[in-house]
């Protein structure tokens, strides 16, 4: 009998619609899209640790030159399904980058949402079966109109959930006024795709960070501990207890909470305000619960040490492969060929759980096609 194909799927991928990249255009404050002196290539500044080099280059046609060069990558299918064909990725769950519609307008976010989420509907529809997506809500919205942007992405071919900061309506993710919204999501069957975008106060990284160490303290520290901050204020809220249909693939492997979870669950057991409002007694569900029962990782953690803390965790049949494409690309090789990012990741895998193994096919892609639903239309 002939062995089944494995088949590759990528869940965390990005993109920025043509029409999303005209909007970054149009702005003077962070997220925008600016060409400089220095350089005919557009830049992409998003974060708030790239203000002080965008503010230097702004001023000084020799200063370094901030954010990231714009490439076809970040907006262009073609050059999405170039990438998947270069990787041996099957199928892609695209989904738009940060900082998604947080900073627009609530009179905007609704119109400007359903948008872009068609057009996500629309590029999935000239690859059927190679892509799907994750939505993103108008969280600047009213109410009505978040809830209504639900029903709408449901109603799409190819959406299987939706993408979501840290930030929430404006005060993270235990706001009692989001519960309606995971709510309606739950009913949906709609998978909550949370990723960070605004890391830790820039103090936090010292006076030197800005001109000597590039990106590496927000991404590689500032991300993950806001992905665990953002869940561990959920698990403290309740709202996994709220919503037990809730279902969460946290980005970056979970940030630390693989590793911090028996911290978490200490701090939890010994805190005397929490055991004295009853909060600690029977009937508790532990964060290792929650990690194995409402939680999935994705596997972009570039190591095998992390990513065994991951399968520790939540399981390996809870763990999904993927990219952060059009992040990370090659700094000195050809961006149309094979990205070290991409091979990291896929090596960690085969390494944390053994190249062929069972669990490795279903990292790479058996989990996503059946917690997804890849093989329905
Ligand atoms: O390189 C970066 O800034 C990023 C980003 O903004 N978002 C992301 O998903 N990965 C890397």
């Amino acid at each position: 009998m002939a062995a089944s194909k494995v088949r590759v799927v990528d869940i965390h991928t990005h993109m920025y619609p043509p029409s999303y990249i005209k909007i970054l255009e149009s702005r003077s404050t962070i997220p925008l899209v600016r060409t400089f002196p220095q350089t005919p290539d557009p830049r992409l500044i998003l974060l708030e640790a790239e203000v002080k080099s965008l503010e230097e280059a702004t001023k000084d046609a020799t200063a370094k030159l901030p954010g990231r060069p714009l490439t076809s990558h970040f907006a262009s299918l073609a050059q999405k399904v170039h990438f998947m064909d270069t990787h041996g990725i099957d199928i892609s769950v695209i989904s738009l980058a940060n900082p998604w519609l947080d900073f627009l307008s609530a009179s905007e976010s609704g119109k400007i949402g359903e948008s872009v989420n068609e057009e996500f509907s629309r590029m999935c529809g000239e690859h059927p079966g190679r892509l799907f997506f994750f939505a993103t809500l108008p969280l600047t919205a009213p109410l009505e109109t978040v809830l209504a942007a639900v029903s709408h992405v449901k109603g799409l071919k190819y959406c299987r959930g939706i993408i979501l900061g840290t930030s929430g309506l404006g005060k993270g993710l235990d706001d009692p006024a989001l519960l309606p919204i995971f709510e309606a999501l739950a009913a949906a069957h709609l998978t909550v795709f949370l990723h960070p975008h605004y890391g830790l106060p820039n103090e936090v990284w010292g006076p030197r960070a800005s001109e000597e160490y590039g990106h590496v303290l927000p991404l590689a520290l500032g991300f993950p501990m806001e992905t665990t901050i953002a869940v561990t204020r959920m698990y403290l809220s309740g709202v996994f207890d709220k919503v037990r249909d809730l279902r969460m693939i946290l980005a970056h492997s979970g940030g630390t909470l693989p590793f911090l979870a028996g911290r978490i669950e200490s701090c939890v057991l010994h805190d005397g305000q929490l055991v004295r409002e009853g909060k600690v007694g029977k009937g508790r569900r532990t964060v290792w619960e929650v990690l194995k029962e409402q939680i999935y990782l994705d596997a972009v953690i570039y190591s095998e040490v992390g990513l065994k803390a991951a399968i520790d965790a939540s399981g390996a049949d809870r763990l999904m492969f993927g990219t952060d494409h059009p992040f990370f690309p090659p700094l000195e090789t050809d961006e149309q060929g094979e990205w070290e990012s991409v091979s990291l990741n896929a090596d960690a895998v085969a390494k944390a759980v053994g190249e062929g193994s069972g669990e490795a096919k279903a990292i790479m892609g058996g989990n996503a096609i059946s917690i997804l639903r890849l093989d329905q239309d």
